[in-house]
Order: C-alpha cells, then structure tokens, then sequence
C-alpha cells in the first residue's frame, strides 16, 4: 500500500511540474517489457547488436578482467539473452562461475533461468541464483548471502543512460553503499552518435517504440486511476528529440487536446508534452567523468565509435 503510494506521488510530482515527465520505470510493466524485447530485435535499434557483438569479441578479456572466485551479479538481468557468454567465458576461464541475476520481474527471471541453462556449456560447473527485487535490495542480500566474495556487478543495455548524470551518480555511489568496496562494475553504455542513426533506433518505422513510450503513459495514467479509451490515445503524438547539448535522446507525448485528472489535480494544457524517457548517449571523456564523480575508475575498457563495455573499480 506505502508502496502504490509512493509511485502514485511520484506520477503526481512529475505532473505537476512545469516541464512535465513521468518515472521511466513506468515503461517496464508486463505490455512495456515485451514491447522492449520486441525492440531489440529491430534492425534499426542498433545498441542491442552492437553490445552483443562487443561481448561475443572479447568474452575472454572481460572474463581475465574479473577476479578469480568473484560472484557475477546481473542487475535488471531481464530474460538474460546476452549473459550466457559471459558465464561460459568465466567458467572456461576459473573452472566454475557463481552467478545472481536480480530484477523486478519474476517472469522474465524464469525465463532467464532456463535460457541460461541451455546457453552454459558446462552447466554442472555454474552456480545460479535468482533474486526477485529492486537492484538495491537486491544487492544488499547479496552481500548478506556472500559476505567476504568479490562482487563484479555486470549492469548492461546501456541501462544507465535512462538516469541523468545526478541520478547516474547517486546510483552508482549506492552501489558502493549497498556492496561495499569489494566489487567491481561492469558497464555497458552506448556511445554518442550521429542524429540519423540515433533518430532511426528511436522512431522505429513499426512504430514500436512509439507503442512504447504511449505504454508508459497509459500506466501512469492507470496508477492514477484514468483510463483512457483508444479514441483519446488516437490523439497522443510521440515526438522524439536529441538534444546535442545534453547528449540525449527524448521521448515525449504530446497532447493536443490536453487532459485533465481533475481529482488529482493534474492539469495537462492542449499541446502540452509529457517527458517519458531520456536516453542518454556517452563520449570517453564522460565516461570517466561519471566513474571519477561516483567514486570509481576506469580500469579496462572495450569499445567502438559504437558502444562500450567498461570495468570500472572503486578508487579509495
Ligand atoms: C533500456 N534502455 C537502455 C533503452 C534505451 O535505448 O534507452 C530503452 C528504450 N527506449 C526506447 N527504445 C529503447
């Protein structure tokens, strides 16, 4: 009950602001987690290839990159499609491999566990944990169930750049506080690219993304208790920009009719927008920029002018 509360307060902040958004998380209930899958196996949307091709070329690297007897630990694992690899690479590597996968999901957890287990090559010699949680809870029994191992918390999807650099932050500087210093950060981010491309990845021709990012909306108007009919949503316009100076994509609905919810005192004015998601694209130089500021260091990194995977360490 504290709970819907707090998400209902959230919605509410968001929408009564002058520039309008809603919690991105809001995208990820059942409708927008299958959506999401769907677009990653679109040709257009580019980060998810290009990750699993950085991580099928130097599987070994990574896998020498973490310490000996460390437990791997996927935050938002999802179905966990690009995982396995990773696992193999470890396991062929030390022998064995321990492994914890967290999200919110209990379904797509299911669908992790046997997707990896046809995906290990040795699987008698992997260790496998599923944690149903939000990443900080999460995290935290992990360290309760292994207090003295190395954690290397792998975190992929370019998953951090739907946060801003505050929000990227903080979470990073929570990761220390929930784990300690033992550990070591695996991270995925996409790189910063031209307009076309970044464009196409996010204004899909099948209109996926669009169903998207209206998906999220919609639950967020749901939570408030509005449900509004297919005719209305006819109405919504999905605008994407990029903006250069952030380095960002946005992801907005637009209403040109507006829309009230007169109860909770939201008050959308015809034409206004509503900032769904941002997607947040990295140079190198702000790559390190963010470890330095959340009190990490770039230890290795693996990248093209597309997309990089980077092992990050606490620097005290
Ligand atoms: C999950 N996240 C990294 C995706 C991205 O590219 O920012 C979510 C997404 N939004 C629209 N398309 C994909």
């Amino acid at each position: 009950m504290a709970e819907k509360l707090d998400i209902v307060n959230q919605i509410l902040m968001g929408l009564q602001r002058t520039s309008k958004e809603i919690p991105y998380h809001l995208l990820y209930n059942k409708e927008g987690s299958e959506l999401y899958e769907e677009i990653t196996k679109l040709k257009c949307y580019y980060p998810y290839a290009a990750e699993e091709a950085l991580l099928e070329q130097h599987a070994g690297e990574i896998a020498a990159q973490i310490a000996p007897k460390s437990v791997l630990v996927e935050l938002g694992c999802g179905t966990a499609r690009k995982t396995g690899r990773l696992l193999n690479a470890v396991q062929s590597r030390y022998g064995s491999c321990r492994f914890v996968g967290i999200d919110v999901s209990k379904s797509a957890l299911e669908k992790a566990a046997v997707y990896l287990e046809k995906e290990l090559k040795a699987p008698k010699a992997h260790e496998m944990k599923f944690i149903q949680a939000e990443y900080m809870q999460g995290l935290k029994e992990v360290r309760r169930l292994c207090p003295e191992n190395m954690l290397c918390i792998l975190w992929l999807g370019s998953s951090i750049g739907n946060l801003s650099q505050t929000e990227a932050i903080s979470f990073l500087k929570d990761v220390t506080s929930a784990v300690g210093y033992r550990c070591q950060l695996f991270l995925c981010t996409d790189m910063w690219k031209d307009y076309k491309r970044l464009f196409a990845a996010y204004k899909d021709d099948n209109g996926l993304t669009e169903r998207f990012i209206k998906n999220g909306i919609r639950n967020a108007l749901n939570i408030l208790g509005q449900h509004p009919s297919l005719d209305e949503e006819k109405d919504w316009i999905y605008q994407v920009e990029i903006n250069n100076y952030l380095k960002q994509v946005e992801m907005y609905v637009c209403f040109p009719s507006g829309l009230q919810n007169g109860e909770m005192q939201v008050n959308i004015r015809p034409g206004e927008r509503v900032l769904v998601e941002i997607s947040r694209k990295f140079t190198v130089e702000d790559i390190y920029h963010l470890a330095h500021e959340a009190g990490f260091h770039v230890h290795a990194a693996w990248r093209n002018a597309t997309y990089g995977c980077q092992m990050l360490l606490p620097a005290q």
